[in-house]
C-alpha cells in the first residue's frame, strides 16, 4: 500500500513502514504525520513487529521547515502540530507492537524524535544525531523532551540543543541512541536485512510477552515505585495465563528449550 508519503508492505507477519520523501530527506509535514497515525491507528491484526525505514540517504530531516515557514502558524496552531505528534508517536511507543527503526544517515530534530519512539534502533554506520532546534529558532516538539531525554537523560540531551553539535554512530551507540551499529567491519550485514532478522525473531516471542514488553515498561517508569510493583505484578499475571505458555514450559522441563549462556540464541 503507498499514502503518499509512507510505502506499507508486509513480510510474513511483519510490517514494514517506509517513509517515502526522500528528495526532501524525509522531513516531517502534516501529512506523513496524519499517515504514520493512520497506521499504527490501524496495524493489521497479523502483524506482531513493525519495521520502520527510510527511503534514501537519510532516515528523517526533521520537522518540515519549509511547510512550517510558509504556514506562519500561531502558538495555538503550533500547539495543535505538536499535539498530533505526540498522538502518532505515541501509537508507536505505546501501541502494543514492537516497532524497530531502521537509521541511516541524518536522525535530526524531529527525526530523532519518531526514532525515539521506537522500541529498538539498528543503525546504518552512515548515521547521526543531531537536536538543531536552538539553531532554527524553535524547540522540540515531538515528544524529545520525554522520551530522548529518557534514553540519553535530561543533562545529555540539554547539552545536545544548546550546541546543535552532530552526534556520531559512535557515542549515539554509546549513549544508546542506536542499540546495534551495521555495515562495520564487525558487523557488515546491512541495517535493512539486521532489522528484518531481529524482527522475525522478536516476532516468534509470545505475542503477550511482547505486548507486556513494549507496553508495560514504559509506563512503569511514570509510577511510583508501590503502583509500578502492583502493574507488574497484574501484567505478569495476564501474561502467564496467555495460550502458549504451557508449551514453552513444557519445551523447558522437557529439555527441548534453547539455554540462556553466551552464543545461544534465544530464538532459534
Ligand atoms: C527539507 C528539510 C527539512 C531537507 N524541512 N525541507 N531539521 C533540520 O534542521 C535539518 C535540515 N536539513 C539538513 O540539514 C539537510 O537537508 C540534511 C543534512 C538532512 C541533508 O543534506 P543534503 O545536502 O543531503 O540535502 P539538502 O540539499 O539539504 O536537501 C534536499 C532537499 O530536502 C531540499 O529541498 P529542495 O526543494 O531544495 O530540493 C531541502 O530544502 C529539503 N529538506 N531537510 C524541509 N527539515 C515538532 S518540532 C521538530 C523540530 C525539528 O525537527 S527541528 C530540525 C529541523
Amino acid at each position: 500500500m503507498t499514502m503518499s508519503s509512507l510505502k506499507i508492505h508486509e513480510v510474513g507477519n511483519v510490517g514494514v513502514v517506509t517513509l517515502a520523501r526522500a528528495h526532501k530527506r524525509n522531513a516531517l509535514d502534516d501529512a506523513t504525520v496524519r499517515e504514520i497515525d493512520d497506521y499504527f491507528s490501524n496495524v493489521p491484526s497479523h502483524i506482531r513487529v513493525i519495521v520502520m525505514m527510510a527511503e534514501g540517504d537519510h532516515f528523517c530531516a526533521g520537522l518540515d521547515l519549509k511547510e512550517h515557514h510558509d504556514q506562519e502558524r500561531g502558538a495555538v496552531e503550533f500547539l495543535r502540530v505538536c499535539q498530533a505528534w505526540h498522538r502518532a508517536f505515541d501509537k508507536i511507543q505505546h501501541g502494543g507492537i514492537p516497532v524497530i527503526a531502521c537509521l541511516q544517515g541524518a536522525v535530526v530534530g524531529g527525526g530523532l524524535e519518531l526514532a525515539s519512539a521506537a522500541h529498538i534502533r539498528v543503525a546504518d554506520a552512515s548515521t547521526y544525531f543531531s537536536l538543531p532546534e536552538g539553531t532554527r529558532g524553535i524547540f522540540t516538539g515531538g515528544g524529545a523532551t520525554v522520551r530522548t531525554a529518557r534514553i540519553i537523560s535530561a543533562d545529555r540531551m540539554i547539552e545536545m540543543m544548546l550546541t546543535g553539535r552532530v552526534v556520531g554512530i559512535d557515542e549515539g551507540h554509546r549513549i544508546g541512541l542506536a542499540h546495534y551499529v551495521c555495515n562495520t567491519p564487525e558487523n557488515p550485514v546491512s541495517a535493512q536485512d539486521f532489522a528484518m532478522s531481529l524482527a522475525e525473531r522478536i516476532a516468534q516471542n509470545a505475542f503477550l510477552s511482547n505486548y507486556a514488553i513494549v507496553t508495560s515498561i514504559n509506563k512503569i517508569a511514570d509510577m511510583s515505585a508501590t503502583d509500578g510493583l502492583f502493574a507488574e505484578g497484574l501484567m505478569a499475571a495476564v501474561v502467564q495465563t496467555g495460550p502458549d505458555v504451557q508449551g514453552r514450559l513444557n519445551e523447558f522441563v522437557t529439555k527441548k528449550a534453547h539455554k540462556v549462556k553466551p552464543g545461544v540464541d534465544a530464538i532459534a
